[in-house]
């Protein structure tokens, strides 16, 4: 009983001290300018990939069944994904139920066997046969994956390539406990048996498509499996590389431990390392961000494992992400990719990049969304091998961070936050509390013109002109870049003055 009226205490204290934050944002106005300084002599990581999953609104979970309506519209999806939203990686997936007798996707796919009953055999693991040195052609199912390359990763690959952009491809092995058939076989307590999964649908990707995928991302959230620990995933990861070396294929980066919740990823990192070789075999650090409450600090402490250990880190999936966590990725946990998740929704739905609008028939809009532009304005101006910078913000609601690019020009990012902390009651406040205004100085740039460009949070687009030292405007919600000026640029000036 104490201990409950101790808590209720404690949770009453947590309430009003959060009631003072709501106030304070409400009453303050930030009237003092605040200044960006950006410094080119800090080097810190080199960007790799803005990543998105290969997979539209196929599993049509109301309905129940498949559903390839997206199909007539996939091309400008993926046009506007790419080309607009700035993706320059795509994520497939390959279901640990792969490795069953029974291919069950056409059934599905023809209507004939429904969502429910589909899902039921996505992590059903049969043997191929009691060899992982011997791979039985018929003990493996393929042609969900082939669907998969042939209506989004393929056409994605070409419609990259027509306009000078190189998409690179990173195989994802799923093995999530969430359905009740879970088969026989255990590729987490077999790793010669996960690696000759791995191993063939490479091999099958080469052979039908000449597709080799850049990075094998080991396993998809671990601490949302039964059996895949970090033991497990070391073991896995040490007898893919002994297989592939044995086959005479070139090993993909590997990305581990990928768990759902940031604050496991350095635990299950320490259970890879105890496996004798596995840890030189991460190549990249990798996190979600699925925690109820997440601090600064549990990104920061990922960025510095990467950095003592001279590894790449990465945030690979967070369904809600917004530019404002972008910056603290790239900047506390010093990732060099980053991934949302969807793609697109048929409708406006949160977290996804792209909107398909059919409300008029036959006049299909296809647009991104406002946290799809938010993430465009980095996305699309930071690009896979520039180096992030540093910068350093006075106010500590303002977050930045800057890049020097292949071309030798620099970009800065600023998102305005709320600042209110984590979990529900901020995540309201960020929605709901009232907005404020910050006025900046941006220097370390160099002294010349820039190009300020904005998208705010209700996902209204700016464009203006600041020198040096003229005070750009910038309220809670809004994500804004600062490029140098291209010659013959119009746009009005930033007059914050
Ligand atoms: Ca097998
Ligand atoms: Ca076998």
């Amino acid at each position: 009983m104490k201990l409950k009226r101790l808590y209720n205490i404690t949770m009453v204290c947590r309430l009003l001290a959060k009631f003072v934050a709501l106030l304070l944002l409400t009453g303050c106005q930030s009237t003092n300018p605040a200044s960006i300084y950006v410094d080119t002599k800090v080097e810190h990581q080199n960007i790799v990939a803005w990543g998105a999953v290969s997979r539209l609104w196929e599993f049509d979970k109301s309905a129940n069944k498949f559903n390839g309506s997206w199909l007539k519209n996939r091309d400008a999806i993926l046009e506007k994904l790419i080309v607009e939203g700035g993706i320059t990686q795509l994520r497939l997936e390959i279901r640990s139920g792969a490795e069953n007798p029974i291919d069950y996707w056409p059934a599905f796919h023809a209507g004939k066997l429904s969502y429910e009953e589909f899902k039921d055999h996505f992590y059903e693991k049969i043997n191929d046969n009691d060899d992982p040195l011997h791979v039985n052609q018929t003990g493996f199912q393929f042609s969900e994956l082939d669907y998969r390359i042939e209506n989004l990763v393929l056409p994605a690959m070409m419609i990259a390539k027509r306009h000078g952009i190189r998409l690179a491809l990173n195989l994802n092995y799923v093995d999530f406990r969430w359905t009740r058939k879970q088969g026989t076989l255990s590729h987490a307590n077999n790793p010669d048996e996960y690696a000759e999964l791995i191993a063939t649908a490479f091999a099958h990707m080469k052979e039908k498509y000449g597709l080799v995928p850049d990075e094998l991302e080991v396993i998809l959230e671990p601490d949302n499996t039964a059996d895949w620990r970090g033991p497990q995933i070391g073991r896995a990861m040490v007898a893919t590389a002994k297989r592939f070396r044995s086959d005479r294929v070139v090993l993909p980066s590997m990305i581990a431990p990928s768990t759902a919740r940031a604050s496991l990823a350095l635990r299950y990192l320490d259970g890879i390392a105890t496996v004798p070789g596995a840890l030189p075999l991460v190549q990249t650090i990798s996190y979600h961000r699925y925690d109820q409450q997440l601090s600064e600090n549990t990104i920061r402490k990922i960025g510095e494992r990467g950095r003592s250990l001279g590894k790449q880190t990465a945030m690979l999936e967070h369904v809600e992400g917004t530019a404002d966590e972008l910056i603290e990725d790239l900047t506390e946990g010093n990732v060099s990719s980053w991934l949302l998740w969807a793609i697109a929704w048929n409708g406006a739905k949160d977290g996804y990049p792209v909107i398909v609008d059919e409300k008029v028939v036959g006049s299909p809009q296809v647009r991104l969304s406002t946290v799809g532009r938010q993430l465009a304005l980095v996305f699309r101006s930071v690009r896979p091998g520039d180096q992030r910078i540093g910068a350093n913000a006075s106010n500590p609601n303002l977050r930045s961070a800057a890049f020097r690019r292949a071309n030798g020009t620099l970009a800065l990012v600023v998102s305005a936050s709320h600042n209110v902390g984590q979990g529900l009651f901020g995540r309201i406040l960020k929605k709901l509390g009232p907005k404020r205004h910050f006025r900046l100085t941006i220097t370390g740039m160099g002294n010349r013109q820039y190009l300020v460009r904005s998208v705010d949070a209700e996902g209204r687009e700016g464009s203006c002109i600041a020198g040096a030292n003229d005070l750009i405007g910038i309220s809670t919600g809004t994500v804004m870049i600062v490029i140098p000026l291209p010659v013959g640029t119009m746009a009005p000036a930033c007059n914050e003055g």
